[in-house]
């Protein structure tokens, strides 16, 4: 599918009271507010429209809005988050969500998910079980999915202290190709798939993102571009240090249909 729209938010001034298991510091907000505008022109060098929604400072992770709603060309979910402190961001993003799209489906209690969890390749869409995925927000998915004619497999990420969501470790990167974690490659959901493996050195840059002709990634991961860059992709290389600090990655701060 070609990607035509991404909804981005700001990031608010108590951004730095999110969630996050990192000890490189405390973000700081300029700078978050100063990457966070590169990143949308490059979304828009990929030729999509920006629609950036205004700052949520009662949900300090509320920047990272592809954990609140799953868009694909059939379907159109709006998650649970499974962090406490996240719950209410999905009902700020529906707003968004339904000036593009009219037939919502939702997850609900007791389900969970992130849609960090989730990697839509193509027809298929793996979702992870996390600490924030749970099998009962899957199975929800799974049917949701199934119900528009797309397949899906669940990929239990619960032991790979490394990884918060599915996506912190694989990026479908289209033509059935994946780029994934270390952690990630044995998989056996993979076989039918060229993998394309991330050095653990360089296992932030796995989320990257795969728009049309271009792929996001974070800056300073030398492997992976060349290797990206030697499969012909054009490259937009981003600073999101930033976000980093506060568990986030590429994908997680746009959703894109
Ligand atoms: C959180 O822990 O929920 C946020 N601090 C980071 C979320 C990152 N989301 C993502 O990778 N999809």
């Amino acid at each position: 599918m070609r990607f035509q729209h991404a909804i981005t938010r700001l990031p608010s001034e108590t951004f730095s009271s999110g969630l996050t298991s990192s000890d490189e510091g405390a973000p700081i907000f300029e700078t978050a507010l100063e990457q966070h505008a590169r990143y949308c022109e490059a979304l828009r060098t990929c030729g999509l429209t920006v629609t950036i929604l205004a700052a949520a400072p009662q949900y300090p992770d509320s920047t990272f809005v592809e954990d609140t709603a799953i868009l694909a060309e059939r379907v159109t979910v709006i998650t649970r988050p499974g962090a406490a402190s996240r719950l209410g961001e999905n009902k700020l993003i529906e707003t968004a969500v339904a000036g593009f799209r009219t037939e919502i489906a939702h997850i609900v209690e007791p389900g969970s998910v992130d849609g960090g969890d989730i990697c839509q390749a193509d027809e298929h869409f793996f979702i992870g079980i996390s600490a924030r995925t749970s099998p009962e927000g899957a199975r929800q998915l799974g049917a949701i999915l199934q119900a528009q004619g797309y397949t899906s497999s669940t990929i239990d990420i619960r032991g790979e202290s490394r990884l918060l969501h599915l996506k912190s470790g694989i990026a479908y990167l289209g033509n059935k190709r994946l780029l994934v974690a270390p952690e990630l490659r044995a998989s056996s959901q993979f076989r039918d798939y060229e993998l394309i493996e991330a050095v653990p050195a360089e296992l932030y840059a796995a989320n990257c993102v795969h728009i049309n002709e271009h792929v996001l990634i974070p800056a300073g991961y030398p492997k992976i571009a060349a290797t990206l860059q030697g499969l012909g992709f054009k490259l937009l290389a981003l600073d999101v240090s930033e976000f980093r600090k506060m568990d986030g990655g590429l994908s997680c701060l746009s959703l894109r249909f």
